[in-house]
């Protein structure tokens, strides 16, 4: 079942996500939901406090050479915490809660991360390239971060100027169209 995703500048994606407890029925069927919801928007990684369930539970599903998104290559990750990092890089960030708006953000460039799968086994994965960018932004919303926080002063005026214009335009665009 496709969710619907909570946009900035709601405040429930302010919210600092709860750490899961049950590795039952309820989160598989949740996390199917959530793999669902995202790839029916288009994205790459989704957490679960998107579409409005504030647990600290993520996915990642970043596309091969080709472009196309294998669900072998789904990752899962409850609980994540990074124990590890160096290096610093900077790529061009988007975000299904901020549609439309790409922006420079720097990251750790390497990490190592430990984690639970969907049946609460303890895992440990080092990623770096593009996966590493992917589960710092997603680890990011467990803590009620947006990749548009760590924006600079004068860039965050300008995004929220252009963000207020395309939200008056789709709105314009959809009453037209209703
Ligand atoms: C690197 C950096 C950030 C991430 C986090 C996951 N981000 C996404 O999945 C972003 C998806 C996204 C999709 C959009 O829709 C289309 O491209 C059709 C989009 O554009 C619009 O909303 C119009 C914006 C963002 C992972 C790795
Ligand atoms: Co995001």
């Amino acid at each position: 079942m496709v969710l619907n995703i909570v946009e900035y500048p709601d405040k429930r994606l302010r919210q600092k996500s709860k750490e899961v407890s049950s590795f039952d029925e309820d989160l598989h069927l949740f996390l199917d939901d959530m793999y669902d919801t995202m790839i029916d928007q288009s994205g790459i990684g989704l957490a679960a406090i998107q579409v409005d369930n504030p647990i600290r539970a993520l996915i990642i599903n970043l596309p091969d050479e080709e472009g196309n998104q294998d669900k072998e290559q789904l990752l899962e990750m409850i609980n994540p915490v990074i124990v590890e990092k160096e290096g610093e890089v900077f790529y061009q960030e988007g975000c299904l809660s901020v549609p439309t708006f790409y922006e420079d953000v720097k990251r750790f460039e390497k990490i190592k991360v430990n984690y639970q799968d969907r049946h609460g086994n303890t895992k440990t994965m080092e990623a770096d390239e593009l996966l590493a960018i992917a589960i710092q932004h997603e680890m990011d919303h467990l803590e009620g971060i947006l990749f548009i926080d760590k924006l600079s002063y004068a860039r965050r005026k300008k995004f929220e100027k252009e963000y207020k214009k395309f939200q008056r335009e789709r709105k314009n665009k959809l009453s037209k169209s209703a």
